[in-house]
């Protein structure tokens, strides 16, 4: 029986990661182990630490990763990406090269005869004005033309360095008890409390791989990431599982 795979948070090509090459290999190998048994594959979302697809062309790097997903593509393994705070701005070109299904935002969906939410994590429940504010600036449409219009030279670097900012002013070690998963869990709690047929509830952003039971019975798995934990999940149609990838 073919299984369904959840991955989230590679950021891949971090300009704070020692080998960008060695953490995107990491990936492939790990994709390679697992495509046997392999019917789809959820990128819950930041998978790259920084994309923006332009009409005519796109961001060097991610050959490899690239790669094989068009190989599991073309073998009939189907994709889905969700878009995170990182790799929002993926258009036409992906899911065209890559067969690959891109969603923004939440979505309950059946997998397996099993109800799911699924979000990358970073828009679920309330939020402050300014966050809302950027998250709609991040997807307006003007203001993506005349982002697009900048040249990358400027661009890329700024990118890459707000990145690397947001990463060192987090916290060394994050822990599901931080305010915003935290926030996350409740929103969950109360969520699940009035939909009793959501079975599971999967989410990547927070970087920290945590199975927790819900009091109606469901289960939230926060995803983790490749960045220091190498984990993923994976569902069988009856269980949903954390695992730590060894490669
Ligand atoms: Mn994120």
């Amino acid at each position: 029986m073919k299984k369904v795979f959840f991955i989230s948070d590679l950021h891949l090509g971090a300009r704070y990661t020692d080998d960008i090459h060695q953490a995107e290999r990491r990936v492939t190998r790990w994709l390679d182990s697992v495509c046997d048994e392999m019917a789809e594959l959820y990128l819950m979302g930041d998978i790259l630490d920084y994309w923006y697809e332009y009409r005519y062309v796109v961001p060097r790097g991610y050959v490899r990763f690239f790669g094989k997903l068009a190989e599991l593509s073309d073998k009939g393994v189907k994709i889905h990406w969700f878009i995170g705070n990182h790799d929002i701005w993926i258009f036409d070109y992906l899911p065209h090269e890559l067969g690959i299904e891109v969603v923004d935002g939440s979505v309950v969906r059946d997998i397996m005869g099993s109800r799911f939410f699924l979000a990358h994590g970073d828009g679920v429940g309330r939020h402050s004005l300014m966050f809302r504010f950027m998250r709609t600036l991040f997807r307006n449409r003007l203001c993506q033309r005349l982002y697009a219009a900048v040249h990358p030279r400027w661009t890329v670097p700024f990118a890459n360095g707000w990145s690397r900012m947001s990463r060192l002013s987090h916290k060394e070690v994050p822990s599901v008890d931080d305010s915003a998963c935290l926030a996350t869990r409740r929103y969950v709690e109360e969520y699940s409390a009035a939909h009793a047929d959501i079975g599971y509830y999967v989410f990547g952003h927070f970087h920290v791989a945590e199975d927790i039971a819900m009091p109606n019975g469901s289960r939230m798995v926060v995803l983790g990431d490749w960045i220091k934990l190498y984990t993923y999940a994976v569902f069988d149609g009856t269980k949903l599982e954390l695992r730590h990838a060894d490669i």
